[in-house]
């Protein structure tokens, strides 16, 4: 058997100032729904998420609640793998940057760039803003304040500097040469056009506080926070001795997925870093969009910030995941409105997906003795169907290849409208007197298409495509996307279980909560 093509994907590591909300779930969500995508389609899959644990922002919070730094973050990075326990995500790794294992790589990387004449010792005098732990040139502030509207504050110390500045024409080249590093495209002119202004030399490292990693032989600096934790990326693989060989194995990563507010740092300076100490850069960094909360910005001191657990709660695992991975085009902006909930959950979910599972399981219950019918001659409506659902997975390979989860969504869900279709124009419960063999057909065809529609929704809603696999009677091992060919199809005769419905309708609320 061919060796099974790596896949590695990545999401940002959090940082523990805070708890996590809707928008930390919403990246490791679309990273989970890839990943697993990628595991049923046969690649070895290695999904890294974790937590970034240093810096000013980190120490600032741990001594706000009067708190040593390191069980500061030892007790808010509980919070974020409590989140991926109950969010169900598939990682399978999770790396904290105050791990040894991560520190040694960030110091062996900071010894290459200076070995190779890539760092340098000066001094920083500038704008800083801690809240996103980025230096702005002057020319950058927009009254007074960061681009982001986030405060800044004079800063001025000894620091090491790395030659982001001679890297600018070698940057421009390597995204030539990689025309799809950056998605979505939009965003990749913006990190072109960037570059093209010119590139400053970039401090990274900082005096003035000592929550970092320790700049080897000069303990006076610790290492600027977004060099640490842009590392997490290949220590997490045991860079650089890779005793378990996975360094070699799944570097460079397919793609790291990124909210736009960080996507220069992973565009820019990761691989200026990597190209300097001689390594590669990733094949490619997706920046998706941003949520807000019924229209607003979410924020603390509005007091809007979504709490995923709350979602859960109220909607189901499930349904959550299906609403974030569809209501937006990953890439670009969304809100999330209750409205919008309701009508995904009761539309596409219990009318569209779960109707059409209820109807179908329902009759071959009552009228095919609870198994699995046998079916006759293949007419031309029914090979329009089974044709249709058979074109899915090439569809679904093709967009999940550019992290276009919503448009595998959208043609999936076009293959489950063509199914409700065919039932009304079949009406197999007409058929049951006048054709019984007939209606056989019909409802082999029907429960056939939902067989490969629910493996392929086996990413998105893990849950609800199992039960659903389960009331097929689909073992374990016809799972996967190969189970996809016409050697996995129904087999007459196998006994189902009981049909139950999987999507609940939501019921609003007369209050409007
Ligand atoms: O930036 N909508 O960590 P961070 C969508 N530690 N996504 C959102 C969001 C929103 N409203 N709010 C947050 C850092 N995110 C660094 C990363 S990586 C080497 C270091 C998501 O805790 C989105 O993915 O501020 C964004 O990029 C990330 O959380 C920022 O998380």
């Amino acid at each position: 058997m061919a060796a099974r093509a790596a896949y590695y994907i990545t999401t940002p590591i959090y940082y523990v100032n805070d708890s996590p909300h809707i928008g930390h779930a919403y990246t490791t969500l679309a990273c989970d729904a890839l990943a697993r995508f990628m595991r049923l389609d046969g690649r070895d899959v290695r999904f890294l998420t974790g937590t970034d644990e240093h810096g000013q922002k980190v120490e600032k919070a741990a001594r706000d609640r009067g708190m040593d730094p390191q069980a500061f973050t030892d007790e808010v990075s509980t919070r974020f793998r409590e989140l991926v326990r109950v969010m169900g995500f598939s990682q399978d790794d999770f790396i904290r940057t105050t791990e040894p294992r991560h520190k040694q790589a960030v110091q062996h990387l900071w010894q290459k760039l200076l070995d190779a004449g890539e760092i340098y010792l000066g001094a920083y005098a500038g704008w800083y803003s801690v809240r996103d732990e980025a230096f702005y040139a002057e020319s950058e502030l927009v009254a007074g304040k960061a681009p982001t509207g986030a405060p800044v504050e004079w800063v001025e110390e000894p620091s090491y500097f790395f030659r982001l500045s001679a890297w600018q024409d070698r940057l421009l080249a390597f995204y030539d040469a990689h025309p799809d590093f950056v998605l979505p495209e939009s965003r990749f002119n913006e990190v072109r056009s960037f570059v093209k202004g010119g590139l400053n030399d970039l401090s990274v490292s900082r005096t003035t506080f000592a929550w970092g990693v320790p700049v080897p032989n000069d303990p006076a600096h610790v290492m600027y926070v977004w060099l640490d934790a842009l590392t997490n990326y290949i220590s997490a693989l045991g860079y650089p001795e890779d005793a378990d060989g996975l360094y070699a194995r799944f570097w460079p990563c397919d793609v790291h997925v990124v909210g736009k507010d960080i996507l220069r740092f992973h565009a820019v300076y990761w691989p200026a870093f990597l190209m300097a100490a001689g390594l590669e850069p990733p094949k490619r960094v997706f920046a998706h969009g941003w949520w807000t909360n019924e229209g607003q910005k979410i924020s603390k001191s509005v007091g809007n910030v979504i709490d995923p657990h709350e979602l859960i709660e109220r909607y189901g695992l499930d349904a959550t995941r299906y609403f974030l991975l569809r209501e937006v085009p990953f890439g670009n902006d969304g809100d999330f409105s209750h409205a919008a909930m309701l009508r995904r959950m009761n539309s596409d979910l219990a009318n569209d997906y779960g109707n059409l599972c209820q109807r179908v399981l329902s009759m071959i219950g009552k009228n095919c003795d609870a198994a699995i019918p046998r079916p006759g001659p293949i007419e031309p409506a029914d090979q329009a169907l089974l044709d249709q659902a058979a074109g899915l997975l090439g569809t679904c390979r093709r967009l999940m290849e550019r992290q276009a989860s919503h448009a595998a969504l959208e043609a999936i869900w076009a293959v489950i409208a063509e199914a409700n279709r065919y039932v009304d124009t079949q009406a197999p419960w007409a058929l049951r007197k006048s054709d019984p063999e007939r209606m056989a057909t019909v409802l082999w065809v029907l429960a056939e298409t939902i067989r490969r529609v629910a493996i392929l929704t086996q990413p998105f809603m893990p849950d609800a495509s199992a039960q659903i696999l389960d009331q097929l009677a689909q073992p374990a091992e016809l799972r996967s996307f190969q189970a996809l060919d016409d050697k996995g199809a129904l087999v007459a005769g196998t006994a189902l279980p009981k049909p139950a419905g999987v999507f609940p309708r939501l019921v609003e609320d007369p209050a409007g909560a």
